[in-house]
């Protein structure tokens, strides 16, 4: 037993012995892994308490599957499209979500810290993403609502972890554990097609893209060619750190063009553009998409538009069927 545990260490420890349920046993050992002095004397002891987090956490799991229905989870989509961040234990994701947008998740040195989905916004020129922070996923670990947190997400971003040796497993058993839950993540769907209806029944495919994160630890280089080697062909992957925010930049592009909208402008007649509050729309949109997405009612009663923009001349006339594309003003008459 090493001498020098702090009296916060050991009030912890007494609220782990005391704890009756499940959850108020992972509060103490959290807290106990919080106040433990970190050095070579206690890492031993470190090590236990979070193996004990860890099982402990599955445990919860299972009773929540058992009972009546668990938790539940909904996140209003907010923004030019809404990406969930998946992956296994302690690869970063809640870290990304804090350096990509103004929220504050919870980061920690140990695995299964995220417990809940945790949206932010992430700015990308004049539009935001709304990206969605998720629990991990292992092969025995899968919150029962997040697959329908993935149905309803536009894409996903699978993150992985530079810094582990386990990297690979890790992916293996989160993208198998995915699988049995008939979610199949991939950059490009379309090339994957025949899995969506399968022998054994009908997989979603939902698009992804592989943020391979820690960049900035030793020998990360070597593990995403690793990486490449083994995931190459099903995701495009980029190569980031969280911690230095080396490669966010272009992971901010990515995912916003990965979403495929287009940015368009309505101004009333006879008034100047507000070039802050573009409306986003799937591209291919029309015009009545766009009257549409503005006011459901009113769109029916829209009799003319104007369009400044790409392939036509300023203010032109156009139809209904008109389709806009990115940076298109469009002067709707009710
Ligand atoms: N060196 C380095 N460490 C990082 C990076 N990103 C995250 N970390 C560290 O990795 C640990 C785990 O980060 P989290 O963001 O909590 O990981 P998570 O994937 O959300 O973990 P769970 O919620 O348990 O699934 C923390 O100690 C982070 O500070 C990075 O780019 N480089
Ligand atoms: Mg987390």
């Amino acid at each position: 037993m090493p001498a020098n545990l702090t009296p916060q260490y050991h009030k912890a420890e007494e609220a782990y012995k005391r704890a009756q349920t499940t959850e108020e046993k992972l509060a103490a050992l959290r807290q106990m892994l919080a106040t433990i002095p970190k050095h070579k004397g206690t890492e031993k002891l470190q090590a236990d308490i979070k193996s004990r987090i860890r099982k402990l956490k599955e445990e919860l799991q299972q009773e929540r599957k058992k009972g009546k229905r668990g938790v539940s989870y909904r996140v209003p989509r907010e923004g030019a499209g809404q990406v969930v961040l998946i992956g296994p234990p302690n690869v970063g994701k809640s870290r990304l979500l804090a350096a990509l947008t103004s929220a504050h998740p919870e980061v920690a040195p140990y695995p299964f810290t995220t417990q809940r989905p945790q949206p932010g916004m992430m700015p990308w020129q004049n539009v935001a993403v709304q990206l969605v922070d998720l629990p991990p996923v292992t092969d025995s670990y899968l919150e029962g609502w997040i697959p329908g947190l993935i149905h309803a997400a536009d894409a996903a971003v699978l993150v992985a972890d530079l810094s582990s040796d386990d990297m690979l497993d890790a992916l293996e058993s989160c993208l198998g554990r995915l699988e049995r839950a008939r979610i199949y993540l991939c950059t490009e769907p379309d090339r994957f097609q025949q899995l969506a209806a399968g022998s054994d029944g009908t997989m979603f495919l939902k698009k992804s893209l592989l943020a391979a994160n820690k960049l900035d630890a030793a020998d990360a280089g070597e593990r995403l060619e690793l990486l490449r080697e083994a995931y190459g062909d099903r995701f495009e992957i980029l190569p980031v750190s969280a911690e230095t925010a080396e490669g966010l930049g272009t992971l901010r592009d990515r995912i916003y063009q990965f979403l495929n909208v287009i940015r368009v402008y309505s101004k009333p007649p006879g008034k100047p553009v507000d070039r802050e509050k573009p409306f986003t729309l799937p591209a291919g949109s029309t015009v009545m998409d766009l009257a549409e997405h503005i006011h459901r009612e009113l769109a029916a009663k829209l009799k003319s538009a104007r369009v400044w923009g790409e392939g036509v001349y300023p203010g032109q006339p156009v139809k209904r069927s008109h389709v806009l594309h990115d940076g298109d003003i469009v002067e709707l008459h009710f």
